[in-house]
């Protein structure tokens, strides 16, 4: 492993020269980044040959069958442990994983019906469970320091944070050992959701290392569109790795051990970004395809990457990508991009239409962001004409929640800027490093919020428990992708983005953070007491 020292912009766009912009110059810097080629961070080089790609075939995870069911409710069992995968063809790649593999098996429950999954760890660290936009009751919300600690674990267990040299403590932690039990009531939108390790200080180690899976929630309305379903339905879990000499998965900790020391090496402390780009787990993957119409559930599973996927056919022709949901779920009418960006964390439901191209066409999906390997990500081999009573209805859904600027009670402005840290230079939110036992935000049930975001580079902003629809983005009208109803928004360089939401269903304390992972470690998360 070795790092990239040939790309010039780093040092730019990395947080060193994002400082010295910013503290020059303040948003005015911030806006010259803008200008700029688009990605936060550094990225590792592998110390493996790799494949060629569009060679192994594309894996979809399995899905998850519950151990049980009583009173209307489903109970699943997921052990999280170490095991080896075959990533690589011939490279032998250690992972901490759900259930063996990664990403873990996928969870399909109903709108509605509740749903338990009890977590064993078995991994040689504290782990926390996330299901990200999921509306979770807070004590099933996987916060930071809610440790599910593996049998035996004693060191560190009440000091953490991001500078636990200084001995931070959460009086509201609620730890368990080896085994608990995480409750989902899932009365929200159907939705691609995932769960992800959330652990304090060590999330970002701990997904790239393999702790992410999907969870799809579905129903009836749904269900009868007509949208592609069955094989024709598929998730993408995109997501970049790099590997060292060994196989295994190269990232730069400080701590590799990820059991006591936090954080990144220069030059990575912006972001860490891998060579090898894989989709459910595969480089580079190829899927054959019927000539028919895909739904593509897509999910940026990546710490720090971002992706503009483009559809392209061996003869140069872009497909659309008609977008027919977003993170919380499906829009109210179908848009049609050509080019579809997708940050860290966030979800796009897209169908694309194979059927007008000959057997035996190529398609490839392209990062336009990407350069040389990274501008792949895996194509589709058109195999066979086949019969597609699959449509897309003019209308998807008529429950959009449509929050006006006049129904908020409070507008708040919310800054996520580098500086200073307890443990050196890190990510703040409104000028302050997390700190679990502070509040940052306190807001009632049922009141409806605009919040300001605010970037110096970029940062995908995620709210736990609440959806959210964007207003604006530096005074603008939204992007053509910012609709429907979102968790996760992609703050770009200099930019101010309006949100507007409701903040229903629990009362507790929740989070919100950037969900550039290395960010999140790094001190970019806040507090949200709802009472
Ligand atoms: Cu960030």
């Amino acid at each position: 492993m070795t790092d990239n020292r040939g790309v010039t912009r780093r040092r730019a766009l990395g947080i060193g020269g994002a400082l010295g912009l910013m503290t020059a110059a303040g948003l005015t810097g911030a806006a010259a980044l803008a200008r700029r080629p688009s990605f936060t961070g550094a990225q590792l080089r592998s110390a493996v040959p790799l494949p060629p790609p569009f060679q192994v075939p594309l894996p979809i995870p399995a899905v998850l069958k519950p151990v049980g069911t009583s009173g209307g409710a489903d109970r699943y069992e997921i052990t999280q442990r170490e095991a080896s995968a075959e990533i690589l063809p011939g490279v032998k790649t250690p992972l901490w994983t759900y259930d063996g593999t990664f990403p873990g098996p996928t969870v399909e429950s109903r709108r509605g019906r509740p749903v338990t999954v009890s977590h064993r760890n078995e991994l040689p660290v504290p782990t926390v469970v996330h299901l990200h936009g999921g509306r979770t009751p807070a004590a099933s919300d996987g916060y930071p320091t809610d440790l599910l600690l593996p049998e035996g674990w004693r060191e560190h267990s009440t000091h953490v944070g991001h500078g636990s040299a200084h001995g931070m403590h959460d009086p509201r932690a609620v730890v368990t050992e080896l085994t608990r039990d995480y409750i989902f009531p899932l009365d929200q939108r159907p939705a691609l959701l995932w769960y992800h390790d959330h652990r304090m200080d060590f999330t970002a180690p701990a997904i790239w290392r393999g702790l992410a899976g999907l969870h799809i929630v579905r129903d009836d309305a749904e269900d009868a569109l007509g949208l592609p379903a069955g094989p024709r339905e598929l998730p993408l879990v995109i997501a970049d790795r790099a590997f060292a000499a060994d196989g295994s998965l190269a990232y730069p900790a400080l701590d590799p051990t990820l059991r006591v020391r936090p954080g990144v090496r220069e030059p990575y402390l912006a972001g860490v970004l891998g060579d090898v780009i894989l989709v459910n787990g595969a480089p580079w993957p190829m899927h054959e395809a019927d000539a028919a119409r895909y739904r593509l559930r897509i999910l940026n599973a990546s710490n720090a990457r971002h992706y503009e996927l483009e559809a392209v056919t061996d003869d140069g022709r872009r497909l659309d990508l008609v977008q027919i949901g977003a993170d919380q779920g499906l829009l109210t009418a179908p848009v049609v991009h050509r080019l579809l960006p997708i940050a860290p964390a966030e979800r796009y439901d897209v169908v694309v239409d194979f059927s007008g191209l000959p057997a035996g066409s190529l398609v490839r999906l392209v990062n336009r962001l990407g350069a040389g390997r990274t501008r792949d990500v895996m194509a589709f081999r058109v195999a066979r004409k086949v019969a597609d009573d699959s449509r897309i209805p003019r209308t998807l859904s008529a429950d959009l929640p449509a929050w006006r600027r006049s129904d908020a009670v409070r507008m708040r402005d919310v800054a996520f800027r580098t500086g200073q840290t307890h443990a050196g230079r890190g990510w703040l939110i409104g000028g302050l490093p997390f700190d679990p036992a502070r509040t940052d935000v306190t807001t009632r049930l049922g009141d409806v919020e605009v919040w300001r975001l605010i970037a110096d580079v970029h940062h995908p902003v995620h709210l736990h428990l609440a959806g959210f629809r964007i207003l604006s983005r530096s005074g603008r009208p939204p992007l053509a992708h910012d609709v429907g109803l979102k968790d996760t928004v992609s703050l770009r360089p200099g930019e101010a983005v309006e949100i507007i939401t409701r903040f229903e269903g629990y009362r507790g304390r929740y989070l919100f953070h950037c969900h550039n992972a290395e960010h999140e470690d790094m001190g970019m998360m806040a507090n949200l007491e709802i009472v």
